[in-house]
């Protein structure tokens, strides 16, 4: 049989070259991970040290010392940007009320510095960005942050400079509260989650903008399609995959970096490195996970237990059992489990693309390990991931029901015009507003909440692509997790203790899109980069809601500095307090900000190479 020639975005390199088991194996960690005491002294995978949780620094008075540290996570010596020579960073732990000084001193040779303390509410000139904040700290020098925290919870520190962050400069905040937690718990854990490359992060995105997709060389394979053939017919399967091809996207593009790049990371160690935390049976036991990856959302378990969350971005939330989450770069989680009948469990953190995990274990004692899982299949995008499909809102359309696609847009889209008069099912759907092409509005009633988008305007050049109906979406767990068999926590799930910390209406409403060209790599704000944007002006004292639309094919975890993110439902009442909010593709979100704190603050897309190219904006409060 002669094979159809499909229209995929061409991989660049043949994917059984780069899937070989070698390849795999390489990244997945060969090394348990970790600093290297001393010099040149690593002797090989099977002498790696044991991995152990960062160490714990609490008080008021930190010494903060950036510099350079060789690591080994591969089985090759790289070199990281450390605190104190620790990777992650040292755990801070201070008490809510406290006035924290810390003296962080830049020991790396060349290149400026900074640290930010991510979602903590303070003065502007300590929030670590440099350009916004202050400077940056050069070689030999240091800078003397202080500021009185007025919160509680689980947040984190990262560098603010280049690409650092990737490079190893994070770690956990754990602010204890003066009001005892509503919840009891008998011992706790930080579980800080990262990815680690060998490669140089600043040649990594190099090759993001020479070439976006190279971590998505899986394409589907000519199997997949000859399944497709069988299943859908020939002339729907060209169709699909004309469609996305367009989209210049396959359905496998989840994240931009992955598992065939990154080794990921439990408190610094690697999956061989089993990072493992004690409990006693019968104790309950918080577990602080924080997301502090470069690029990559975790889907996190622990099979055989159930987990209640009860704080997201470090503010309490009224407590959810669930038996997974998803955490996007940045979030931080708070569960409780009990554990008992069993010596050990598996905490399984796979990344949403499904390239790669993380695991630890919670055992009675250290050296146990428990059965781990695979990883679930390799979800694919469907166009009403993309905003593209329209109807229903969400709930399990996966490729395979794509069926209900037949007649649909594949024919209608080439001009960018929409006759709409064949599409079953897609109406007012799929397509029609790609690379800007408008389209009629006609045929848009029957969508379930979801609302016709508005153009973001900006350089088109920095735009290819634009999703059509857009929702909250935010009792959707997110692609790859519907319909699993288990409790997968979303949005909707999440309730702050408190009423509206604020209480007023919004007075104004600003709206910004999420805007991005896949193939240059291009990131922004309404089509426009960080680079000549105004900032965005706010009043002080004054209540407004940001309503975000993201008009890409990725998701986006958005991160403003210094105000709270007040996300609300989909009445637009308060709903939650964070200071990240995840914007998967498809989805109109929005909050409510009080403009309590003056200056300059960083406004942001959390997925380091996106801010890096462009996703990003200052916000200004003014008197
Ligand atoms: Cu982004």
């Amino acid at each position: 049989m002669k094979l159809p020639v499909f229209p995929f975005g061409a991989p660049a390199v043949a994917a059984s070259a780069l899937d070989s088991p070698g390849r795999r194996r390489f990244v997945a960690g060969l090394a348990a991970g970790g600093a290297i005491a001393g010099s040149g002294l690593w002797r090989g995978a099977s002498a790696a040290p044991m991995a152990h949780t960062p160490r714990v620094l609490s008080g008021t008075e930190f010494d903060l010392d950036i510099g350079a540290t060789q690591v080994n996570f591969t089985g090759r010596v790289r070199p990281a940007v450390t605190v104190n020579g620790s990777l992650p960073a040292p755990i801070l732990r201070w008490r809510e009320g406290d006035t924290v000084t810390l003296r962080v001193a830049n020991r790396v040779r060349e290149g400026m510095t900074s640290i930010h303390w991510h979602g903590l509410i303070l003065p502007a000139n300590m929030d670590g960005v440099p350009g916004l904040s202050f400077d940056g700290i050069r070689p030999g020098e240091s800078y003397v942050y202080r500021f009185r925290v007025g919160q509680s919870g689980t947040y984190w520190y990262h560098s603010h400079s280049l690409f650092q962050e990737q490079a190893g400069l994070y770690g956990a905040i754990v602010i204890d509260p003066r009001e005892p937690h509503p919840y009891r718990y008998d011992r706790e854990h930080v579980l800080l989650l990262s990815d680690w490359t060998d490669l140089e992060p600043a040649a990594l995105f190099h090759r993001l903008k020479q070439m976006s997709s190279y971590d998505n060389y899986y394409k589907r394979t000519v199997g997949d399609a000859l399944r497709d053939v069988r299943d859908k017919g020939l002339a729907a399967t060209l169709r699909d995959r004309g469609e996305w091809g367009r989209m210049r996207m396959t359905p496998t593009d989840l994240s931009d970096v992955n598992g065939h790049t990154y080794t990921y990371l439990l408190n610094g160690a690697t999956p061989a490195g089993n990072w493992t935390g004690l409990f006693k049976p019968g104790e309950k036991v918080l577990l602080r996970f924080v997301n502090g990856s470069a690029m990559t959302y975790f889907d996190v378990r622990i099979p055989g237990l159930k987990m209640t969350v009860v704080a997201a971005d470090g503010q309490p939330v009224h407590p959810v059992s669930v038996d997974e989450f998803r955490i996007a770069v940045a979030e931080t989680y708070d569960v409780l489990v009990e554990p008992s009948g069993q010596d050990a469990y598996t905490i399984f953190c796979q990344d949403n693309a499904r390239t790669g995990y993380v695991r630890g274990t919670l055992a009675v004692r250290e050296g146990l390990e428990a059965e781990v899982p695979r990883t679930d299949p390799r979800p694919l995008l469907t166009m009403d991931d993309m905003g593209h499909g329209g109807m229903g809102g969400h709930g399990g359309h996966d490729m395979s029901n794509m069926k209900g696609m037949e007649g649909g847009c594949g024919g209608n889209m080439s001009g960018g015009g929409m006759s709409g008069g064949k599409s079953k099912g897609m109406e007012g759907g799929c397509g029609a507003s790609m690379h800007g092409a408008g389209a009629k509005a006609g045929s848009m009633a029957g969508m379930d909440q979801g609302a016709m988008n508005s153009a973001p305007g900006g350089d088109p050049r920095l735009i290819d692509m634009r999703a059509m109906s857009v929702s909250p979406k935010l009792d959707d767990p997110g692609i790859g997790l519907r319909g699993n068999g288990r409790k997968v926590l979303t949005y909707s799930d999440l309730h702050s203790v408190f009423a509206d910390p604020d209480g007023r209406e919004p007075g104004r409403e600003i709206e910004l899109h999420l805007t991005g060209h896949m193939e240059k790599f291009a990131w922004s704000f309404d089509g426009q980069k960080f680079m000549g944007a105004e900032p965005i002006r706010l009043t002080y004292g004054e209540r407004l809601r940001i309503v975000l639309v993201n008009d890409t094919m990725m998701t986006h975890p958005i991160h403003l500095h210094g105000l709270w993110s007040d996300l609300e439902n989909d009445k637009q009442e308060f709903q939650v307090r964070k200071h990240t909010i995840d914007m998967p593709p498809g989805t109109r979100r929005s909050y409510r900000v009080r403009a309590d704190a003056l200056g300059r603050w960083a406004f942001h897309c959390h997925l380091l190479y996106h801010m890096e190219a462009g996703m990003m904006r200052e916000v200004r409060v003014e008197e």
